[in-house]
């Protein structure tokens, strides 16, 4: 179709295209030189008439959720799946705890339960119940109203739009974070804005903290630097800093002005107990500086599907509080308006609910105790093999992972010969082995380090 079709034509609607065609050819839209007629002949062909889209190049799959992605193609009957860090019953299924689906009756048996948007800040009472939760009822910073939550997406979405917070409006555009980590903290805090390095955190050759490393490289950062800290159950080594390195921890940071992001993903998960899990957060905002706090419950309540999170942000004073919020606000309206009504809203049920609470502190605990007891079997059962090499970080490490040390070659054998699905940097989530499948594991693990692959 020519544009000169249009403006012999008769009909209004024509006559209109026609103009806007003539001016799409003479305008910025189209250089005029464009052959239109091959434009219109197939609206978005791209060379020779194919997609636009025909030269991208196929994207690997996500280091960790594409184990799940290939433990789902493989057919094997004795196949496990050990790479995401989602909990799993004894008998390997995903649970739901029993105060989540008492929470959800309650709000289905609610008539009066709309569902209109939320305000772009989320469920308030559940923004309230949330720093509560991570910083302590009798958090002076609450009591000052110092600290301002948002509902986010998750603990994912809480980094990210912390993230793009701090990059518009934070004097230091670099954050540093551990090395290893989770996979996506680099992806998440890149898009965000901000500059991305590393400090020291992890040591395989004790497979513990390298604690002077990390004091020497987070004071070796440029003061006022952004500092990502793994609140609890360190992803993927499981090793965290014991109280008094802790301290260490944040003497520096203070003295440097160095900007605390706290990724708490595992509240409860760590040691069983809510407070115990928060404390290195709580001595932070106890000596009154300011610092970020992004919180996930999809590990601690089961809510992974439901993406609810928030972000805390702990400022020096109720005033500067209320003009982050408004710019928080300028955040999160664009990227997506405002968060989901109804993960919010069971947290608020249980955490309001003193019974419900205690309930789910209970349920918490049985699954961070199923993990211990998970890594006792697993060290016992490579013991009684006589697996070569000392597997005693299996009992020391903390959380729902893992560090084994094996290495990708490893790691493919056992997926291969075995059908034990894992990240390729040899963590295994705690929380999908169950007593039956340990013996499987150990036996995989066995073969991998005595053919010295
Ligand atoms: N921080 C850490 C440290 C973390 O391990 C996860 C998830 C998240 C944040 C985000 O979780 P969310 O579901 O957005 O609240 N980690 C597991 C799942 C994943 O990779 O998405 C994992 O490491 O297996």
């Amino acid at each position: 179709m020519k544009t000169s079709d249009f403006s012999s034509s008769s009909s209004p609607s024509d006559r209109r295209i026609g103009a806007l065609l003539r001016h799409l050819t003479a305008g910025t839209y189209f250089p005029a030189s464009d052959n239109l007629s091959s434009v219109f002949a197939s609206p978005t062909s791209g060379i020779n008439g194919g997609s636009v889209f025909a030269h991208l190049v196929q994207a690997p799959e996500d280091p960790i959720l594409g184990v799940t992605v290939a433990y789902n193609k493989d057919p094997s009957p004795i196949k496990l799946n050990l790479g995401v860090g989602a909990y799993r019953t004894e008998e390997g299924k995903p649970l739901v705890l029993n105060v989540v689906r008492k929470a959800e009756q309650q709000l289905i048996n609610d008539k009066s339960r709309i569902k209109e948007y939320l305000p772009i800040v989320g469920l308030v009472e559940f923004n309230k119940l949330s720093a509560k939760l991570i910083l302590g009822a009798d958090s002076p910073a609450i009591r000052e109203n110092r600290v301002t939550t948002v509902e986010c997406l998750s603990g994912t979405g809480s980094l990210r739009v912390g993230g793009e917070f701090l990059a518009k409006h934070y004097h230091q555009k670099t954050i540093y974070i551990t090395q290893p980590t989770w996979g996506n903290h680099p992806k998440i805090f890149t898009l965000a804005g901000l500059t991305v390095k590393t400090y020291r955190y992890y040591d395989p050759s004790t497979q513990g903290l390298n604690f002077q490393g990390l004091l020497e490289d987070l004071g070796a950062a440029p003061p006022g630097s952004i500092v990502l800290l793994h609140a609890c159950a360190h992803n993927p080594t499981g090793v965290d800093p014991t109280i008094q390195q802790w301290e260490q921890i944040r003497k520096l940071m203070r003295s440097k002005g160095l900007m605390p992001f706290f990724d708490s993903a595992y509240q409860g998960f760590a040691s069983g107990s809510l407070d115990t899990d928060a404390k290195p957060i709580r001595m932070f905002v106890a000596d009154g500086g300011e610092c970020l706090i992004a919180q996930s419950y999809a590990k601690n309540m089961g809510l992974y599907g439901e993406r609810v999170g928030a972000l805390s942000i702990v400022c020096k004073s109720a005033e500067v509080a209320v003009k982050v919020e408004s710019q928080l606000k300028l955040v999160i309206r664009p990227m997506y308006s405002s968060p989901p009504i109804h993960g919010a809203s069971i947290v608020a049920v249980i955490l309001r609910d003193r019974n419900l609470f205690n309930e789910w502190t209970l349920e918490l605990k049985a699954m961070a105790d199923r993990i211990i007891s998970m890594r006792k079997q697993l060290f016992e059962a490579l013991r009684a093999r006589g697996t070569p090499g000392d597997w005693s970080h299996i009992i020391k490490q903390i959380g729902m992972f893992t560090f084994t040390g094996l290495n990708p070659a490893q790691v493919s054998f056992m997926t291969k010969e075995y059908h034990i699905y894992m990240t390729s940097d040899g963590r295994i989530s705690m929380a999908g082995l169950s007593s039956k499948t340990v013996p499987h594991l150990a036996d995989s693990i066995h073969a991998a380090v005595t053919k010295a692959i």
